[in-house]
């Protein structure tokens, strides 16, 4: 037996800073201490108190079957037996090199890496390396992980915490990256003219999932691409949230815009730390040992990591996922907004496919700056009620939340009660 999640707490924070190993999982700002996990499966995870929850974070995104699928728990028990790490080539890596490229046709070559922040790392400095030019362009709210230059205006734990500009982080480092609002075409054109021939890239979430979930209003990607075609910039989608999830190619499918690079994370690694960037082979040369921009990790194309991201991604694609996971989400999208409509709380509902966020503003959220009109005590409110009745969305109105092809119909339903009740008690 465990022991407590509050003894647990009083453990971790004296010996991991916070107590936590990632921000976000701190639960600070909604008047509580988070819970420690014992064990997952399909949609539930249950603390160590002995409480089951249906779970729409997902471990973040990954757990897209749901947690602890038996293709990948499988596949991961087999490629044990067979050894935990071997630090050179294993024909793993070319499969999923192949399904990548074959899935994201924006992709002709890819390099595997062991998160999501060494992909957009990896894919800005290929992007400085190839175009040799320093600055690049990112979106207030968009989060890319904690890479040193995209740690300026940054979403997820940093905006939680009020820190979206990290300390640590050079002035020198933040100078080369300019920070502009999503959605704000005015505002890249101008930073190309103010800064001509020095920008290597825009780097954008297409879909932002780190500030909550917002959209890119029509035309905004299409209007990225040629900018950057125009003035010899490289376009990078982070697709680390968005990837293999909004749809089999991601959001570049959907919206129909080809990058030059793209990062990608999460649902690859069926849940084993993974990232991949990936783009066209011309750019993709460059790197060591073809070309001159370094990269490299001793547990890239981890056998383990590998198998398990295979497994899933086959086994999604085997049971047309994508479809399922639409009509889960659309589900969930009429009991939500029946809800908001009865109890007349003024909230925005955002949904794509899979991917959902409830801002508590009346106003259209299209940006950082209309995101953080949001209330947060109401939200804070919202979160604990459905905790405590047993349902558990991201703890941060800055996050996103998500469904697995785990979650049943019943469960959903079991969702929307609880969510009415919540919203019930925010009307009073
Ligand atoms: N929004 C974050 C990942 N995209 C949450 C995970 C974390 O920072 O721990």
């Amino acid at each position: 037996m465990f022991a407590t999640s509050a003894e647990l707490f009083a453990r971790a924070q004296q010996r991991i800073p916070g107590g936590v190993n990632s921000p976000v999982r701190a639960f600070r700002g909604l008047g509580r201490a988070p819970f420690f996990v014992e064990r997952a499966a399909g949609p539930n995870i249950w603390d160590v108190d002995g409480r089951q929850y249906i779970d729409y974070v997902g471990t973040w995104g990954p757990a897209i079957l749901g947690h602890a699928p038996a293709v990948v728990v499988e596949a991961v028990r087999e490629a044990a037996g067979r050894g935990v790490s071997f630090g050179i080539p294993n024909p793993l890596e070319v499969e999923m090199a192949e399904l990548i490229c074959s899935w994201v046709p924006s992709i002709e070559k890819v390099r595997m890496v062991n998160s999501g922040t060494e992909a957009t790392m990896s894919c800005v400095r290929l992007a400085r390396g190839f175009t040799q030019r320093d600055k690049i362009i990112k979106f207030e709210g968009c989060y890319h992980g904690h890479v040193d230059s995209l740690l300026v205006h940054a979403g997820s734990g940093a905006l939680t915490h009020g820190q979206p500009d990290s300390a640590g982080v050079p002035a020198a480092f933040a100078g080369l990256t300019v920070a502009l609002p999503f959605n704000d075409l005015g505002a890249v054109r101008a930073a190309f003219r103010t800064n001509p021939q020095e920008i290597a890239a825009i780097i954008l979430e297409p879909i932002p999932a780190n500030a909550g979930l917002f959209f890119p209003q029509a035309g905004f990607l299409e209007a990225l691409r040629k900018e950057c075609t125009e003035h010899g910039a490289l376009l990078i989608f982070d697709e680390v949230m968005t990837g293999f999830r909004v749809a089999r190619g991601g959001a570049q499918e959907i919206y129909g815009v080809r990058p030059d690079l793209t990062a990608l994370g999460k649902v690859i690694g069926g849940g084993l730390p993974v990232g991949a960037f990936g783009g066209r082979a011309e750019i993709m040369d460059q790197l060591s040992p073809l070309g001159p921009v370094y990269q490299a990790g001793t547990l890239s194309g981890n056998p383990l990591a590998m198998a398990a991201g295979l497994a899933q991604l086959r086994g999604l694609e085997r049971i047309d996922g994508w479809k399922q996971l639409e009509e889960l989400g659309r589900q969930f999208e009429e009991a939500a907004r029946d809800s908001l409509g009865k109890t007349g709380v003024p909230a925005v509902f955002h949904r794509i496919g899979s991917m959902f966020c409830l801002f508590f503003t009346p106003e259209p959220v299209i940006d950082l700056g209309s995101a953080k009109r949001s209330d947060l005590a109401k939200f804070a409110r919202f979160f604990n009620s459905c905790l405590e009745a047993g349902v558990y969305f991201a703890p941060s109105q800055f996050e996103t939340g998500f469904i697995s092809t785990a979650h049943r119909p019943a469960q959903i339903e079991e969702t929307a009660r609880v969510m009415h009740e919540a919203l019930v008690q925010l009307s009073r």
